[in-house]
């Protein structure tokens, strides 16, 4: 399934905007209370290159999912009908794209610590009435001597305090345990997020509102992306080869997408690998760390069942040597057991035990 990425930010941030820039999808930013969702394909140099090699009848890049949440307002996550739909879309993403106002609007100059701040506020706000939902349920077991049930209490309430100091769930260095406590809460605030710098021109790319955003996203691990959101929305709608020109203006060598989707991808520990053939070149996603049989499984369960091994060729040294059989040769290709951890750019061949029918 496509990796989902919801956009998420103060109202006028620029979501529509970034949204545009990075789907070339088109909408308008004037119906902000409607949701936007397109389907991105992740730009890959690699696939292109192994199509010219293997001439595959059929390709199928990894994609990602991006959703314009409309803005949530001040006060929006206490309640009302559209504040619940819009807490549902994030509870939907993967990871959060919080798109900050860097650029000086009618709203003033940017402040982009205090705008992060009210975002955050709402999400926590959702996520203590979801622990308190949640203390309710199991609060009765937890009083008549149900162990499990009085930890997972005192984690939750232990969760829930914090919140309310203001500290959202991904701030709050959770051990394991209150992790797995808290999991089925699906907290928005412990949602992975991917910080984006809207800023109005290129030469405030790396200013101070871009600078203080990346500090903040910093104390929690987080990556920020600049991006020049307006100009990037005008230059997706040319055609990929008319945009070199203005991209070097803009002093960029690639669109925000692939940015923005790389850092994505590093913010949830992700890898592509690819299997690729005469009949199809195909980009498989798994998480870092993920070994053989359970990535052979994102192709087929039944490879992950039968697994046997895993014959890899690091796309680098198929580049470099132009065929399968040069890579052979060079003794590059490899032969791996359940132990290994699929690395971004491996070119896989499972071989498995079929199941008996
Ligand atoms: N100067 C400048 N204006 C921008 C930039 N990005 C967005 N804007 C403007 O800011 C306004 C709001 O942008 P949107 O993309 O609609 O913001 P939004 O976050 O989708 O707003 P809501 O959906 O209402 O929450 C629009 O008038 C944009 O043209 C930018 O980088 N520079
Ligand atoms: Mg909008």
């Amino acid at each position: 399934m496509a990796l989902r990425c919801g956009l998420v930010g103060r109202p006028g941030c620029g979501k529509t905007t970034v949204f545009n820039a990075v789907t070339t999808a088109g909408a308008s930013s004037f119906d902000a209370a409607e949701l936007h969702r397109a389907t991105v394909e992740v730009p890959d140099p690699r696939v292109e290159n192994l199509v010219k090699l293997y001439l595959p009848k059929k390709i199928v890049r990894a994609s990602v999912e991006v959703a314009d949440i409309p803005g949530l307002a001040t006060g929006d996550a206490a309640g009302g009908g559209r504040a619940s739909r819009l807490l549902t879309h994030i509870k939907e993403a993967d990871v959060l794209i919080h798109v900050v106002r860097c650029f000086p609007s009618a709203e003033g100059e940017p402040n982009p610590t205090h705008d992060v701040q009210l975002v955050d506020l709402e999400l926590m706000a959702a996520d203590a009435a979801t622990l308190e939902r949640k203390r309710d349920r199991i609060v009765k077991r937890a009083r008549t001597g149900d162990k499990d049930a009085a930890q997972e209490l005192e984690d939750c309430e232990r969760v829930r305090d914090r919140l309310y100091e203001g500290l959202p769930a991904r701030r709050q260095q959770l051990s394991d345990r209150e992790r797995q406590s808290v999991f089925e809460c699906n907290l928005l605030s412990l949602k992975p997020v991917l910080y984006v710098a809207n800023v109005g021109t290129p030469d405030a790319l790396e200013g101070p509102a871009a600078a203080l955003l990346r500090a903040w996203a910093a104390e929690e691990g987080a990556e920020t992306v600049s991006i020049c959101g307006k100009d990037e929305a005008d230059l997706s709608e040319l055609a990929p080869d008319e945009r070199v020109p203005f991209l070097e203006e803009l002093g960029l060598a690639e669109l925000s997408i692939e940015r923005v989707i790389h850092a994505a991808y590093r913010e949830l520990g992700l890898v592509d690998f690819l299997t690729a053939g005469e009949k199809e070149v195909h980009v498989w996603t798994c998480l870092k760390g993920d070994k053989a049989p359970t990535a052979a499984g994102k192709i087929h369960s039944d490879m992950e069942r039968g697994f046997v091994r895993m014959e890899v060729i690091p796309y680098d040294d198929l580049a470099r040597l132009g065929s399968e059989d040069a890579v052979a040769k060079a003794g590059k290709r490899r032969l791996e057991g359940r132990d290994y951890e699929v690395q971004d750019g491996d070119i896989v061949i499972i071989r498995f035990t079929p199941p008996r029918a």
